[in-house]
């Protein structure tokens, strides 16, 4: 039996490889790739678990968030053939639809009478759809319910909108163009889909066709720079491997730190130059007392003139229906392990979320454990997966939620989309003013 060593209250190491990674933890210095490998690699699961666990709590305590949202996904026609999407279909196959404006409209009005604060709003990249259908589909729906905030289009929208709106050849002015006019018909902040995995040989293997990493970072560079914030996605547990992942990781790590960089120098906040690339590097996850002021203000405030990445979403690959499906797919443990290294490894972004609907709301109860401090929303239609068969109506209640979160030994807190805290009566919500009563998130390790 190998010795076991507590490096702080609460966490007992088996591995020995993983007791210089804890002390990183521990003082707040950057993990790098190999570190990922080491976490990746040792059996000492529930470690990776508890280390991941310290940080979430230096940053929320115990706070479990979630929100009241409605996923509308107002067409699955797509002009991409990604072989891991079972949601795509040509016009005219069989289950191909397309939601009129006025049905999108129809729907977010529905969510906004139900109490919803979002939407989250994204399709396939339709072959005759022109730009001002997109335009139209904002305006409308900001005209019918003006309090939803609207999470639409992943950045391969995005550089497919630039395309239609002949805006193709002008690079990250053309994006910077296209974003404007969104966020002008009342976009409110990009999703994190369409990263899949940032990886040339998978991206080839799986979506060719399909923007590469760095283009879908360009969109997000370009949406932040507008003061949009946006959410970070990595599909996994497909054809890439363990080292694609965290090569995945290192690089929105590396975008958010060139984000925050300015703004944490004007703040006081330590940038730290023992990243492994021995760039400064923007750690908002060490110890409160090295890092004051670690909760990043909202986009225009306090110094803040950049948006930036709120939370990363590991996604679990569902190979059921697609044209992966002799793939078995992640197991369980490695759900865990994923998100645990995900929250250690991208130290300068916020939240870490467990998308429930992929990950089970069971499973998203010990992630809560592991690093995860949001289980994302009530989402009601889901089309892009079906766990365990279960068809598009995938709806769970604010109880539920707050239930799972309770259980999990967490404070749940509703939210909107930026994370601010939401006082709700029925389906009647307000913002909570956080200056005046603001959140406890002592960072005690139990
Ligand atoms: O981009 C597609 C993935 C994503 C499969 O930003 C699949 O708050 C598993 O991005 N198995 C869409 N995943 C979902 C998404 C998302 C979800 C919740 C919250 C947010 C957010 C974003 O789903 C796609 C793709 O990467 N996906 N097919 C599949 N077979």
């Amino acid at each position: 039996m190998p010795e076991v060593v507590e490096t702080a209250p609460g966490i007992r190491i088996q591995d020995p490889a993983l007791h210089p990674i804890a002390e990183k933890v521990l003082d707040g210095r950057r993990l790098s790739l190999e570190d990922g490998n080491v976490l990746y690699r040792t059996p000492d699961i529930h470690a990776v678990c508890r280390l991941a666990d310290v940080v979430r709590r230096r940053l929320h305590g115990r706070l479990a968030y979630y929100n009241i949202n409605r996923h509308i996904n107002y067409s699955n026609v797509c002009a991409l053939s990604c072989s891991f999407c079972a949601f795509h279909r040509k016009r005219g196959q069989e289950g191909a639809y397309e939601m009129t404006v006025e049905e999108v409209r129809d729907a977010a009005v529905g969510a906004a009478e139900a109490g919803a604060t979002e939407i989250h709003l994204v399709g396939g990249l339709h072959p005759w759809f022109k730009f001002d259908h997109y335009t139209t589909m904002l305006s409308t729906i900001r005209e019918a319910a003006p309090s939803l905030h609207l999470k639409a289009f992943t950045a391969v929208e995005i550089v497919h909108l630039q395309r239609i709106s002949k805006r193709g050849r002008d690079g990250l002015a053309g994006t910077m163009a296209v974003l404007a006019d969104l966020h002008e018909a009342g976009l409110g902040s990009l999703p994190g889909g369409g990263a899949e995995v940032f990886d040339d040989r998978a991206h080839d293997t799986a979506w060719r066709g399909k923007i590469r990493g760095d283009q879908w970072l360009d969109v997000h560079r370009a949406a932040h720079e507008l003061g949009l914030n946006s959410n970070a996605t990595m599909l996994y547990g497909h054809v890439e491997g363990r080292r694609e992942r965290l090569v995945h990781m290192d690089l929105l790590r590396r975008q958010q730190d060139h984000t925050l960089r300015n703004w944490a120098g004007t703040q006081g906040i330590a940038t730290r130059p023992d990243t492994p690339d021995g760039e400064a590097g923007v750690l908002l996850t060490g110890p409160s007392d090295a890092y004051p002021g670690e909760r990043l203000p909202m986009p225009g405030q306090a110094g803040l003139d950049t948006g930036y990445f709120q939370t990363i979403i590991p996604l679990p690959f569902f190979p059921d229906e697609s044209g992966l499906e002799r793939l078995p797919g992640p197991t369980g443990m490695e759900n865990l392990r994923t998100l645990a290294i995900a929250r250690l490894m991208l130290d300068n972004i916020p939240h870490a979320k467990t998308f429930w609907i992929m990950q089970t709301l069971g499973m998203s109860q010990l992630m809560l454990d592991a690093g995860a401090d949001d289980l994302d929303g009530t989402v009601v239609w889901y089309d892009i997966t079906h766990v365990g068969g279960s068809g598009t109506h995938q709806e769970t209640t604010s109880n539920d939620l707050r239930r799972a979160a309770i259980e999990a030994g967490c404070i749940p807190v509703e939210r909107d989309t930026l994370y601010r805290r939401v006082k709700r009566n029925g389906a009647d919500w307000s913002l909570v003013d956080d200056s005046a009563a603001p959140p406890d998130v002592s960072p005690s390790i139990t």
